[in-house]
């Protein structure tokens, strides 16, 4: 089976993706390969932050990776938290504190318009590719479910009367940013050994 280095020091991601993948590419972590889990990620973009992981993966380990960033971008907060996702509340990355601060900045706020936008980066052989995925929907209130991981519990998918966090994993796959992009992903990867 193609083995396929993630490029990501998130498990959730990997857990997530592997589902996906699963029997068609063996999908290996960082730690796989011994790479520190804390990848460079510097660029004011969603688009250049999953190219830098990749790149510094490649680069350094000389392996075909793919790695992929997201961004929470909501309406009425011009976009934000946006390329600064993971960080909104602060260096420690908090889930938490990252959804209670997003729930601060939009209270009264009737606008509750939001998008997870993802891209991954696959770097094969030295040629770079990229691969998109947008999902639509609106911020809750309050937190409801327990499933997925980062702000999955305020994230209500257009269409559908639960969050994330009170999906299943496979169903958030089907409808999902990340999901739209690694089905995107393996398509591609498929084309290449028809
Ligand atoms: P890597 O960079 O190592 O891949 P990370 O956790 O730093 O892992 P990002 O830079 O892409 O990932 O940060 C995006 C943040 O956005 C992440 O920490 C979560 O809080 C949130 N996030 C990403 N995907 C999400 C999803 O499917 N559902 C809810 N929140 C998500």
């Amino acid at each position: 089976m193609t083995q396929l280095v993630f490029a990501t020091g998130n498990p959730h991601k990997i857990r997530e993706v592997r589902e996906m993948l699963d029997g068609q590419f063996e999908v290996r972590g960082l730690r796989d390969i011994g790479c520190p889990e804390d990848l460079p990620e510097t660029s004011p973009t969603i688009p250049g932050n999953a190219l830098q992981k990749a790149r510094y993966v490649f680069e350094n380990f000389g392996v075909n990776c793919f790695s992929e960033d997201t961004g929470l971008e909501i309406e009425a907060l011009g976009g934000e938290p946006g390329v600064r996702s993971a960080r909104y509340a602060g260096d420690d990355r908090n889930p938490l504190a990252n959804m209670q601060l997003v729930l601060k900045k939009l209270q009264g706020e009737t606008n509750r318009k939001a998008r997870f936008y993802t891209v991954v980066a696959l770097i094969l052989d030295g040629r770079e590719h990229t691969f998109e995925g947008i999902a639509e929907g609106t911020i809750r209130h309050e937190p409801s479910g327990t499933g997925g991981f980062g702000y999955d519990p305020i994230f209500q998918p257009a269409g559908f009367g639960v969050t994330f966090a009170e999906m299943g994993e496979a169903e958030k796959n089907a409808i999902s940013h990340r999901g739209q992009a690694v089905r995107k992903l393996i398509d591609f990867l498929k084309g290449l050994s028809a």
